[in-house]
């Protein structure tokens, strides 16, 4: 018997509610996973991630594989153990870190040779190679080893990148079948693997990619990658609709690396599942944070003297206690208190929403709370 499987609880219109089991616990749909990707979800500790929700955490293949190295993390029992998350967990495969160094890589079909950003040394990344490392980490969740292309690509180069992504997916399916049959001391003996869907912003393409990766093999979940980077909201949210159309629909969908508050509602109206983003814990280190009716700066000089929490209707830990007018001055004079209650209070924020979300679901009042939360987060009146 498997460690994973999922379960579609209820829908409404293509929206849906589900629980996905994993070897470290089960993960509430829709979800949003916070992400760790040096092994640290920046400036939250576990404890602080447990309270506000989060069930599944994110960390990075890449990253993880210059520093500390996964032979490390694996010396410690695998990435669970060394950060201290002992709840699900999924490891991206660097895909998109190697494809975004720009001028530091040369691609072949065997895989990736790049320098690494910190100290300029030789390395090579192939579909064998990542699944290893990511062996090695132990997530419950591996992504394939795929090809990344900026959102506006044209039509031929999006297809040569998403073809090479099929025949990675299946170079990482021999491997990773390989590993789990014969590393059975890893960290976690019983990954997913899930492949990604690529395909750019042209339909044809995506709709190959999803029905190529499916004669690969039988997918625990389905990952959805090459979405926001570079292309229009529009251009995304019609290849989510196409995706949605043609891929199995009892299995979890993960749309990579996004996002905005905005995109994960459309998102989940469009069938996803899990989603991922640097976006609170980045944009909370600069200062910027998430209300209900739209994104602000707590460095704006008229909060100088407000003495009412970040949202008065989140149920955080900083919003419980702190007034805007403190959190200003912790960013101002640059204590970093300031950068820790913003990224947990926007964490938290995309936490909460899909749990919103998830309960219109089965509520059945999916729609109505789609397009009431939309426009009110549209509407900025400040
Ligand atoms: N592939 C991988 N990781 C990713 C992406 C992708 O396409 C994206 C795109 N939004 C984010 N992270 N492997
Ligand atoms: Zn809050």
């Amino acid at each position: 018997m498997s460690a994973f499987s999922f379960a579609v609880e209820g829908t409404d219109g293509e929206a849906r509610a589900g629980v996905f089991h994993t070897p470290h616990g089960p993960v509430q749909t829709p979800q949003f996973m916070p992400v760790g990707t040096l092994a640290s979800v920046k400036a939250l500790d576990p404890e602080d991630l447990q309270r506000l929700g989060a069930t599944m955490v994110l960390s990075n293949a890449y990253h993880l594989r210059l520093r500390p190295g996964d032979e490390t993390v694996r010396a410690f029992g695998g990435l669970h153990r060394f950060m201290q998350w002992e709840g699900p967990m999924l490891t991206d495969s660097g895909g998109f870190q190697v494809f975004s160094l720009e001028g530091l890589r040369t691609i072949q079909e065997d895989g990736v040779e790049f320098r690494s950003h910190l100290d300029g040394s030789l390395q090579q990344f192939t579909p064998e190679s990542v699944m290893r490392i990511e062996r090695n980490l132990g997530a419950d969740v591996i992504m394939q080893f795929d090809h990344v292309v900026p959102g506006q690509s044209p039509h031929d180069l999006a297809r040569e990148a998403m073809e090479r992504s099929v025949r990675w997916l299946e170079r990482c399916r021999v491997a990773f079948d390989q590993l789990q049959r014969e590393d059975t001391l890893a960290p976690t003996p019983e990954q997913a693997l899930f492949p990604i869907v690529q395909g750019g912003i042209h339909a044809d393409l995506r709709r190959a990619s999803a029905s190529a990766i499916q004669g690969v093999a039988d997918w625990v979940g389905v990952g959805i990658g090459g979405l926001s980077v570079g292309e229009t909201k529009p251009d995304m949210y019609a290849m989510l609709d196409v995706v949605n159309e043609v891929l199995p629909k009892d299995r979890p969908r993960y749309l990579m690396g996004v996002g905005f508050p905005e995109d994960l509602v459309e998102g989940v109206a469009r069938g996803v599942d899990l989603f991922d983003c640097v976006a609170p814990t980045r944009m909370g280190r600069t200062g910027a944070f998430f209300t209900p009716t739209g994104r602000r700066s707590i460095k704006n000089a008229a909060w100088r003297l407000d003495q009412s929490p970040l949202d008065p209707t989140c149920t955080c830990a900083a919003c419980a206690r702190f007034s805007k007018g403190y959190i200003r001055h912790l960013f101002v004079a640059e204590e970093i208190l300031g950068l820790r209650l913003l990224s947990l209070h926007n964490v938290h924020f995309l936490v909460a929403l899909m749990r919103e979300a998830r309960d219109a679901v089965l509520a059945g009042t999916f729609a109505g709370w789609s397009r009431d939360w939309l426009a009110r987060y549209h509407s900025r009146s400040t």
